[in-house]
């Protein structure tokens, strides 16, 4: 059978008659079939990554592209008349997960099964997501993110475990989701969920009774914290993900002939953040239920899980109040107890404790003494783990400490994002890199070949007109290709610092106005999600909104300056945005991004990085060298010791500096506050200049300076700024998740051995 037939096989009708959802539905089934085809047994070690989130974004394409099959069915729909990326759009974004941490999550699972390894993920079939983002009235607003539908890729077992939780017993339900590598295995993604959740009682954007948990406990990812209850929630979710997964994990084992007291020759358990934490505690009672006495079990739980750092801000080290574990998983208490015991024979580092003087569980800690290993997520990261932030368990246990810089997977951040460029790419150096990363690099030997250059060029701007065609599509949003594209997407927070990108905008505003025409024309675009409780994030997506606006009705600027904020930014967005971007914002306050990965895509798809020297940022530096990259702002080291000596006061550099003075009181003044709301634009406005936790203002300067510098070298040099782009393409093969996942297996889960 050729392809049409297969596919007219599952539609029973002409391609040609069939609407774009049944095409979806019969791709869908195609590739189900396909996939179950590529399962193979598994023998030795085999890796669970627990996550809270994983980020995976539409499957049809990737999953088409993994199984060699995307031309194909390109080329049989489009005789049809049909286009696949209309088809595409029928498939609803899996709400999953949030950030970085969930998208790392999602390209590790796709890396695993690429490179033949036994691999699954665990996680929670979550209803409704973080939220979904729409502006209203320039603010804002969220509401649930549906998107399980009758024919979705995760699907319903027959499998369930009992959960107790409060002391009452729940059952979650196994949902598989099928994850097949490029010209790989096929892996499992395993989400846990409740037959009882009512989707029903959430109410007035994503309120709903925090109490109820048999009708909400999955029903979105992060419910808001900001009261006990919220909080409480949280512990919940955490213990029907890790106790559910304990238990899958430790059948699937015995099936293979564990007998627990082996379990590490036949798992190996990665935490992916705090979250998953009581998985070690709750492994350790499951396995004393099997007769294994606590000392043995301890051991075996501490062979088996390793620990992943992601952040040294302390808000997302997890601490809970044992008051809340006490009322929410009871039957774990004596084992972390006895955990805290056995920690503190170890050492007599109060700071090292499990449960602390105030009654606080340390989730981290636990990890850190109960695990065989800790590892950050970028060079400069581990580095401040093992040297500041972790120092004490440093000494403790230095032969735990490692790191496993980042990665992406190629095949979606570049082969199935950039159609045009992973073209262009095979034309010079052959289809290698799509598997080998690093062959890549050969396309240094055009780095002065004109055509290849301005090839590279004509590639970027047929990519910048399809994402104006999305946006006045998506958006209504007219934007000038012949602009540059200046991107900043991803969480808003203070530490990533779209705030200092902000200040900027209204200086190059000032400056406009003040007749200093800029080198070009500057179209800056945002895409951020803000936690609904989190209100300076939401001022700051405020004021960017209504400058947007303060900037358009002015036509001396408008001409230079343009604001686009992306609504709902997600992976689909990621995917428009990254490959048409020239400039990439990576300009975190150096020390606080743990990696970052967005410029890692950015970089794939050739962009340049605007940056600090901070997570991977610092690794990307070395690869290209610093003529390719816009390096500015304070080291790590000055930012830590500026934090040490605790003498850090905004308002000097308010007092002292006209342009930042100039900028940050365009924030509540006439023409802002005509178009804003006052309250939201006065507290950023007194935020920055009697807090500014992250340092913005220090920054202000410099940042100014090299975004300029950039800016003229686009515009007065642009084969130069070419050749730039062309050398960061070739220096990415580094930052493949392929070879973040080898490294993994090699120094952590031997797997399949
Ligand atoms: O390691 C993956 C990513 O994780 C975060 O998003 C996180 O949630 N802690 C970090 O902020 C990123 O730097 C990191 O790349």
């Amino acid at each position: 059978m050729n392809f049409t037939e297969i596919l007219q096989n599952l539609t029973k009708k002409p391609l040609a008659d069939c609407t774009d959802q049944e095409l979806y539905l019969a791709l869908l089934e195609l590739v189900r079939q396909k996939s179950a085809d590529r399962v193979q047994s598994v023998t030795g070690r085999k890796l669970y990554y627990i996550s809270a989130e994983f980020l995976i974004g539409k499957l049809l394409s990737n999953n088409l592209i993994n199984l060699g099959l995307y031309e194909k069915a390109r080329e049989a729909l489009a005789a049809a008349g049909k286009n696949l990326s209309d088809i595409e759009e029928v498939e609803p974004e899996p709400s999953l997960g949030n950030g970085g941490l969930g998208r790392l999550a999602a390209c590790f699972l796709d890396s695993l099964a690429t490179l033949n390894l036994p691999g699954d993920g665990v996680g929670l079939r979550y209803h409704f997501g973080l939220f979904h983002q729409s502006f209203e009235n320039d603010i804002q607003n969220e509401k649930p993110d549906p998107w399980l539908t009758a024919h979705s890729w995760a699907e319903k077992t027959d499998i369930t475990y009992p959960v107790e939780l409060a002391g009452k017993e729940y059952t979650a339900r196994l949902y598989k989701l099928a994850v097949t590598g490029y010209e790989g295995r096929t892996n499992t993604l395993n989400l846990f969920d409740l037959d009882t959740i009512d989707e029903s009682i959430v109410h007035d954007g994503i309120a709903f009774d925090k109490t109820a948990i048999d009708k909400n406990l999955t029903l979105f990812l992060y419910p808001d914290d900001s009261d006990e209850a919220g909080r409480r929630l949280r512990v919940y979710q955490q213990y029907l993900m890790v106790s559910a997964g304990a238990q899958l994990i430790l059948a699937e084992c015995a099936a293979r002939g564990c007998n627990y007291h082996d379990l590490a020759d036949y798992a190996a358990i990665q935490i992916n953040d705090t979250h998953p934490s009581m998985v070690i505690p709750e492994l350790i009672r499951l396995l004393g239920k099997k007769g294994i006495a606590f000392e043995e079990a301890v051991e075996i739980v501490s062979r088996t899980c390793a620990y992943t750092n992601h952040t040294i801000l302390a808000e997302a080290l997890e601490k809970w109040p044992r008051a809340y574990l006490d009322a929410v998983v009871p039957q774990l208490m004596p084992v972390i107890e006895k955990l805290d015991a056995l920690a503190r024979t170890r050492t007599a580092d109060e700071s090292l404790a499990i449960i602390d003087q105030d009654s606080l569980v340390h989730m981290a800690n636990m990890d850190i003494h109960f695990t065989h290993s800790t590892n950050g997520v970028a060079a400069l990261h581990t580095e401040i783990l093992k040297n500041s932030e972790l120092h004490g368990f440093y000494e403790l246990y230095p032969e735990k400490f490692n790191n496993k810089t980042n990665g992406i997977t190629f095949r979606r951040w570049l082969l199935e994002c950039d159609p045009r460029l992973t073209a262009r790419l095979e034309q010079y150096i052959g289809s290698g890199f799509r598997k080998n990363a690093s062959e890549l690099e050969k396309l240094l030997t055009f780095a002065d070949d004109e055509t290849v250059l301005n090839e590279l060029t004509a590639v970027k701007k047929a990519n910048k007109e399809d994402l104006a065609d999305w946006l006045l599509k998506t958006q209504n949003v007219k934007v000038n290709t012949n602009a540059v594209f200046d991107i900043q997407s991803k969480r808003l927070h203070e530490y990533k610092r779209q705030q200092l990108n902000l200040l900027y905008l209204i200086h190059q505003y000032h400056e406009i106005k003040a007749g200093h025409q800029p080198a070009v024309p500057l179209v800056s675009i945002f895409g951020a999600k803000a936690a609904p409780a989190y209100t300076i994030a939401k001022d700051i997506i405020h004021a960017l909104l209504t400058l947007s606006k303060v900037i358009a009705a002015d036509p001396e600027v408008s001409k230079w300056l343009q604001i686009v904020f992306i609504e709902n930014y997600n992976v689909t967005a990621a995917e428009k945005l990254i490959p048409a971007c020239d400039l990439s914002e990576q300009i975190s306050l150096a020390s606080k991004e743990a990696s970052g990965t967005g410029n890692m895509k950015f970089m794939l798809n050739g962009a340049l990085t605007l940056g600090t020297m901070d997570g991977a940022n610092v690794e990307i530096c070395q690869q290209v060298g610093e003529e390719n990259i816009y390096i500015f702002g304070q080291s790590s080291d000055q930012v830590i010791h500026r934090y040490a000596a605790n003498d850090y006061v905004a308002a000097q550099w308010y007092e002292n500096d006209a342009n930042i003075r100039r900028a940050i009181d365009f924030l509540n003044g006439p023409e802002m506050l005509a178009a804003g709301h006052s309250e939201s634009l006065n507290r950023l406005h007194h935020e920055l200049i009697h807090k500014d936790w992250f340092q913005t203002l220090p920054d202000f300067n410099a940042y100014v300076v090299r975004k300029g510098q950039a800016l003229s070298d686009y515009t007065c040099d642009p084969i130069g700024w070419r050749r730039k782009c062309l050398v960061n393409i070739a220096k990415a093969g580094l930052f493949s998740s392929d070879r973040t996942i080898a490294e993994y297996d090699h120094d952590i889960w031997h797997l399949g051995k």
